[in-house]
């Protein structure tokens, strides 16, 4: 049994008072679905089995390039890290795993492993960093790493993403994620072709050294930190790159790093065809790389994607096991709520997919019915799945209301009294 950090009295008294309602709720939900051919149970099931993956540095507040606004109580170290993580999956039983960032995540890794066990935490994909300079590292990537036009910078690139498969496999990590704020800021500055041909060569032998059974995720991302190219520029370049590598390589979606307006759910399904489709970092924007919370904007948006999961998962769609993750900046709200929340609509749009009706979906297809199609997928969006979350989580342990009953819990009032405020700290969203 592991420990949990919210006294379970303060989330079963917060339960038994919302119990009835929800009950009533689901069992309403429950005769309408019926209706429509579909059994609420077993959505209820497959929504218990959703996790998507907390990334470690998502739990301190986030800042843009004017400036951050630290939060009370925020997390000093990695262990303080797992400890939030773990009153997220402790409320939305929605998020079993944690995936840490290196360096700024380094520690002992049994030491980390332990810390996680203890709240019933696993480890995700391991990301590396090759993107900013680590205090005592020898060469810069101020102009690059895997890219770089010299030889040392790009072999040390390399080692600390061998390194991270190492601590990974004490971790019992299963996957390494390789993003790189390789590119250029002028026209001219670098030589397209070149950077990519040492970035692939660099990758090459990255993926030498992963294991048998660990997957290796590349991101891609259209600007930022460089803004006239980037290396890894969009999914063409990713599904290059995966392509190159061999079956072991998948392409990540973050679903921030695409123009506005870009088809994301298209490209999702294209990945799918071709069997490179790896996984995802949730977050939404408006603008650009917003890394606002997923679902906050174009929730829409986010079901779109998850039909074409549901789409894949329902037909079978070989080698199909994409990685859930929430990768978002979180500026003006608590994290941990923050988080909370996202898991959950990440989870929502899971369940709204479920309830597409595909028999249907296909006929009105085949008919050029493009009124009734869509419809049918409006259908589906507009049901309040709610109900089907909320059970979900009381049955596996969880809180009805998640956020209503962090706050009873006054955890961050008490973390705060216990954690000083840190001068700096670490940020960064990849
Ligand atoms: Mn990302």
């Amino acid at each position: 049994m592991s420990e949990t950090i919210i006294p379970a009295e303060i989330v079963e008294k917060d339960n038994t008072a919302r119990k009835p309602d929800l009950e009533r709720d689901y069992a309403s939900l429950g005769e309408r679905l019926d209706r429509r051919g579909i059994a609420i149970d077993a959505i209820r099931d497959k929504v218990e089995k959703f996790a998507v993956a907390i990334p470690s540095w998502g739990v301190g507040t986030g800042g843009t390039r004017f400036a951050r606004f630290p939060g009370a109580g925020e997390p000093r170290d990695i262990f303080d890290k797992i400890e939030d993580c773990a009153v997220i999956s402790q409320l939305t039983q929605a998020t079993p795993t944690v995936s840490l960032h290196i360096p700024w995540d380094k520690a002992d890794p049994n030491r980390l492993k332990q810390a996680a066990s203890r709240f019933g935490l696993g480890f995700d994909a391991m990301n590396s960093n090759t993107f900013s300079d680590a205090r005592d590292q020898k060469l810069s990537y101020k102009f690059g790493s895997l890219s770089h036009a010299d030889a040392g910078t790009r072999r040390q690139a390399v080692e600390h993403n061998l390194e991270c498969i190492e601590i990974g496999k004490t971790l019992g990590s299963k996957a390494l994620t390789v993003w790189i704020g390789d590119g250029s800021n002028f026209p001219g500055q670098v030589n397209f072709a070149k950077a990519f041909e040492r970035y692939l060569d660099a990758m090459k032998e990255i993926y030498a050294g992963l294991p048998a059974d660990w997957k290796l995720f590349t991101e891609h991302k259209m600007y930022e930190p460089a803004f006239y190219s980037t290396v890894v520029q969009d999914w063409g370049t990713n599904y290059l790159i995966a392509k190159e590598l061999g079956d072991k390589a998948f392409c990540l979606v973050d679903l921030g790093h695409h123009a506005p307006n870009v088809n994301i759910e298209m490209i999702v399904s294209r990945l799918i065809q071709f069997k490179k489709l790896g996984g995802f970092h949730f977050n939404d924007s408006k603008y650009g790389d917003d890394d606002l919370d997923a679902g906050s904007i174009d929730p829409y948006r986010l079901f779109l994607v998850f039909n074409e999961l549901v789409d894949a998962e329902l037909s079978g769609a070989e080698g199909f096991d994409p990685a859930h993750m929430l990768d978002q900046s979180h500026n003006v709200t608590d994290p941990i709520e923050s988080l909370m929340l996202s898991a959950v609509e990440v989870q929502r749009a899971y369940a709204q997919a479920l309830l597409v009706d595909r028999n249907a979906l296909e006929g009105f297809q085949d008919g050029n019915d493009a009124l009734m199609a869509t419809q049918t997928l409006k259908a589906a969006y507009r049901t309040d799945v709610e109900p089907i979350l909320a059970m979900a989580r009381l049955k596996t342990g969880g809180a009805i209301d998640p956020v209503a009953t962090y706050r009873a819990a006054g955890y961050r009032a008490k973390v705060a009294a216990e954690r000083p405020a840190v001068v700096g700290g670490s940020g960064g969203i990849v």
